[in-house]
């Protein structure tokens, strides 16, 4: 629609229609473009074995709506993953992030992100994820939302060692649970319905306590995130270039050869998305019990938790990927706001809701 030759476009999750010297974008760099009241989170996050937890944190470090407090590593080895975590913000121009490695388990997990992990710099662990937890959750009552997109373990110790403290948190987003849907219900072939998810059974007592907790607790179950990162999507992010996408495709890559399978479920992207964008996944409340086989089940009594039962999968890719491909740094002198042509700010315009836009024309 726009002669290529002509026009770059650069689609820019965070900043305007500006013309400036060499910009780093990201949500930690574009407070000025960014929303006057930014959502505060920490991530607590198993990276390393499945890939959605590394395209979550991406897409927290892409949103101009969130800021990103602290990340916390759960499950497993803890330490490793909080190294992969280390690179992965070093070489996306966020190495300031805090990042605390949490308890270590026994894991049956598939560590599939190892030799990247082990390819950054050692991690030397300075803070407990807990007391992180505890510490940011006091310093600042009410304010700071928890999304959790691993097994519960860190979350559960934190409430058992001062559940006054945890109550502070605003609110939980959490990618877990199965409500009416479980794995591969996509709704092509009748339902299997509801199964135990994994951030739930691996950790069933620490669910129960979250659940039990008090705090206004927002859970993207399996109903709404069986999102397929498929062939066209995967080209799209992956022939981008960036610094982003290469480490993206490079985790992608580790995890595929060990899982044999090319298509990618990106579940825990929709709790950051849900905290960027809330209409991707509108909520139902409930009254939910974690029962001993981590089945989350809603029953009678008052609702203590809000779930979202379905998503739009389009919807979703089209509010993501333009925010992942965005460059972590461009180059644009000379271009004014002023300066766009007709069509060029026709097409920025018709997508201003989602992301702004920088477009020049190269010299
Ligand atoms: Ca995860």
């Amino acid at each position: 629609m726009i002669p290529s030759q002509r026009i770059v476009m650069y689609f820019l999750c965070s900043v305007a229609l500006l013309g400036i010297v060499p910009t780093r974008i990201g949500a930690q760099s574009a407070a000025a473009q960014s929303p006057a009241v930014k959502t505060r989170i920490i991530l607590d996050t198993d990276i390393g074995d499945d890939i959605d937890d590394a395209f979550a944190l991406a897409l927290a470090m892409r949103s101009p709506e969130i800021e990103i407090v602290g990340i916390t590593t759960a499950w497993g080895d803890t330490t490793l993953r909080a190294r992969l975590v280390q690179r992965f913000l070093k070489e996306n121009g966020a190495p300031e992030i805090p990042i605390a490695a949490g308890i270590e388990t026994k894991s049956k997990g598939n560590f599939s992100q190892t030799r990247w992990a082990q390819d950054g710099e050692e991690f030397h662990k300075r803070t407990d994820a807990v007391d992180f937890l505890l510490e940011q959750a006091r310093k600042a009552p009410g304010e700071i939302t928890l999304v959790a997109i691993g097994p519960l373990t860190n979350v559960g110790e934190a409430i058992e060692r001062d559940a006054a403290a945890f109550r502070k948190f605003k609110r939980v987003v959490l990618m877990g649970g199965s409500i009416r849907k479980g794995y591969g219900d996509l709704g092509y072939a009748p339902d299997r319905g509801p199964q135990p998810e994994y951030n739930i059974y691996s950790d069933v007592a620490a669910a129960q306590k979250l659940f039990a907790s008090g705090v206004p607790i927002f859970m993207m179950p399996l109903d709404s995130t069986q999102l397929m990162l498929d062939e066209v999507k995967r080209n799209v992010l992956f022939s981008a270039g960036t610094g982003m996408t290469n480490s993206l495709g490079a985790l992608y890559y580790q995890w595929v050869e060990r899982n044999r399978t090319p298509t990618a479920t990106l579940f825990d992207v929709m709790a950051v998305a849900y905290v960027a964008r809330p209409e991707l996944c509108p909520m139902t409340e409930f009254h939910i019990t974690v029962d001993a086989q981590g089945f989350t089940r809603p029953g009678a009594g008052a609702a203590n938790a809000s779930a979202c039962l379905g998503s739009d999968s389009e919807k979703f890719f089209h509010f993501v990927l333009p925010r992942l491909i965005a460059p972590t740094y461009i180059k644009t002198p000379g271009v004014t706001k002023g300066r766009l042509s007709g069509s060029a700010r026709k097409f920025a315009e018709a997508a201003k809701s989602n992301c702004s836009f920088v477009i020049r024309s190269p010299s």
